[in-house]
């Protein structure tokens, strides 16, 4: 799977692919994530890519120009499965689509800054619109790393336990079952005993009880 991402500040990104779990990915050659730059697809001398609003108001708008120019350019080395938009108006992001996005091959990314993206770059180039939830970011490159981090982690051999992505909370409409680790007790503070006992298909059972109940409890919603 390759993920390009366009942004006019990829630099803060770099660090998060450079230490998160993505940098496994790349290192397996399981995942590959580029990021571009967008004022290198500027033109003029001070390579702006945005501009005030027609018809006013506040806030700069990013040209089309260089988006479609950076588009363009990497659409002419490989075919991308989807265009996705990172703005706040989007379709809010669930597992389900993680888990769809998870299966494609080329993915790009165009984050909005500023008061977002001339609408036509929307018209003409975008295939899906993401937002991660309601609320504003000052742009979309946060949500870029968040989705990026939620699909690479389900490519097959991302994970060491290639079984721990199926038990995820969400994955089946459920919230995951409380963990514990040694000590077995701490300050008079067991942890609960079936998980002691060694009784596998007791402590299946005990793990989905858990999970119903913090479903019911927390997020009913899910039910
Ligand atoms: Cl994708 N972008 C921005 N700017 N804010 C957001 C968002 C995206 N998703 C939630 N808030």
């Amino acid at each position: 799977m390759r993920i390009d991402i366009i942004s006019v500040v990829p630099k803060l990104m770099e660090s998060f692919f450079a230490h998160s779990i993505l940098k496994r990915a790349k290192n397996k050659g399981l995942a590959e994530i580029h990021l571009h730059d967008l004022r290198m697809y500027a033109t003029g001398k001070n390579r702006q890519v945005d501009d005030y609003a027609f018809g006013g108001g506040a806030g700069m708008v990013l040209q089309i120009e260089p988006i479609a120019r950076c588009i363009r350019a990497l659409q002419s080395e490989r075919t991308y499965d989807e265009i996705i938009y990172l703005t706040p108006d989007g379709e809010r992001l669930a597992q389900r689509t993680v888990n769809q996005l998870s299966l494609k091959t080329n993915l790009l990314l165009l984050c909005g800054h500023y008061k977002g993206v001339d609408q036509r770059v929307r018209d003409l180039f975008v295939t899906k619109e993401i937002s991660i939830g309601d609320y504003v970011l000052s742009g979309g490159e946060l949500a870029a790393a968040v989705l990026t981090d939620a699909i690479v982690r389900l490519v097959p051999g991302v994970l060491n336990d290639e079984t721990s992505a199926l038990t995820d909370s969400f994955q089946d409409n459920l919230l995951a079952p409380p963990v514990y680790t040694r000590p077995a007790v701490f300050e008079e503070n067991a942890v609960p005993e079936v998980l002691l006992s060694g009784h596998e298909a007791k402590i299946e059972q005990w793990r989905l009880d858990q999970s119903l109940a913090l479903t019911k409890l927390k997020r009913p919603d899910l039910l």
